[in-house]
């Protein structure tokens, strides 16, 4: 599964649409003449409109089968149901065009060119009505597929670990050791700063680490709506979360403060949270299930339990959680 927004094609304007259809049709026209040639015209006209503006709607997926961490993503950027609305209207024009083309074909005289080609004129005329109606519906779309085409590459269906805590603790870090370099930093349109997702493998099996950066780290209070529904949308995403403590407090906060946000994101999020004391080879002067060190920053014996250690604590709780095979 890739992400459900990935391909959205480009969505065309109404102007766009309209040039697209009328020259197409001129064409067409070109090498018949007279009822025959207006009749052309209608039906090239109308069948590349109404065509465009139902593959518009057909490139979307589903809201109501969204998984729900995508629908409440969607939702924070560009509130769906609005954009249900202007699906629905480019339907009704992608119909109504059709039926116009129809409709004026019907109403061509027969031996009478000069009249066939006002009465079709009057079709092209009701179609660019048409899609002038619909223009800020497919402005809309358009943007909405723009912002959407932007979130990252986040597989709900991939066992997840959220790294969280207070900013400096060694979030990135952690998942930079275990993924190597080679991580998907992906544009987050609810953060200044970027998500950070690795892929980690055990036993055939693919496990996701999502690092928050500036989206779990401020008290629920301080965060705007935007925010509030991109956390909301990770509580449905974790299958375990790893709260990161730096008890040298070189990260600049304080442990009761770290603390504080443990207690939060506890409340938060309805998953195993496993604890972890990262900068172990600085101080471990707090209770956890764990500690580590980062290696690059540890010599010798001060790696605690390791980052491997933490992984493997994680993958435990995620494959008991759901209930995964284990391995012997
Ligand atoms: N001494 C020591 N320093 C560490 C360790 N892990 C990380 N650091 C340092 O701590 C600083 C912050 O690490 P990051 O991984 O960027 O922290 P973060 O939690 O991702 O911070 P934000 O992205 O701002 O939320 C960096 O300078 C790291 O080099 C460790 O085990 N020991
Ligand atoms: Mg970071």
């Amino acid at each position: 599964m890739t992400m459900i927004f990935e391909n959205l094609p480009t969505t065309p304007r109404s102007e766009e649409l309209i040039d697209k259809a009328f020259s197409r049709a001129a064409r067409s026209g070109r090498a018949k003449s007279g009822h025959e040639a207006q009749t052309s015209m209608l039906q090239t006209a109308s069948n590349i409109l109404s065509d465009n503006m139902e593959n518009v709607v057909t490139a979307w997926p589903d809201f109501d089968t969204v998984d729900p961490f995508y629908y409440e993503l969607a939702d924070a950027i560009v509130d769906v149901d609005e954009l249900r609305q202007h699906l629905s209207q480019v339907t009704w024009a992608s119909r109504k065009t059709h039926d116009l083309g129809r409709e004026y074909m019907g109403k061509l005289p027969r031996g009478d060119t000069d009249g066939a080609i006002k009465i079709r004129k009057q079709g092209f005329a009701r179609m660019g009505s048409v899609l002038n109606q619909v223009e800020d519906d497919l402005a809309a779309i358009s943007e909405a597929r723009d912002a959407l085409k932007t979130l990252p590459d986040i597989r709900p269906d991939e066992p997840t670990v959220v790294v969280a805590g207070y900013p400096n603790v060694g979030k990135t870090a952690f998942v930079n050791e275990l993924t190597n370099a080679r991580n998907e930093t992906a544009a987050y349109p609810f953060t200044t700063k970027g998500v950070r997702i690795g892929h980690v493998e055990r036993d055939h099996i693919r496990y996701q680490l999502v690092d928050t950066p500036g989206l779990l780290d401020r008290p629920a209070d301080e965060r705007n709506e935007i925010e509030s529904q991109a956390v909301s949308a990770l509580t449905h995403l974790a299958d375990v979360v790893l709260y990161v403590y730096d008890a040298s407090e070189t990260c600049g906060y304080e442990l009761d403060d770290q603390r504080a946000l443990h207690r939060e994101i506890a409340d938060r999020f309805d998953v195993p949270i496993l604890t972890v004391c990262n900068k172990a080879d600085l101080s471990t002067g707090v209770e956890t299930d764990l500690t580590m060190a980062i290696p690059e920053h540890a010599d010798g014996d001060d790696l605690g339990d390791g980052v491997e250690a933490v992984l493997d604590e994680l993958v435990d709780a995620i494959d008991y959680e759901l209930e995964l095979p284990f391995d012997g």
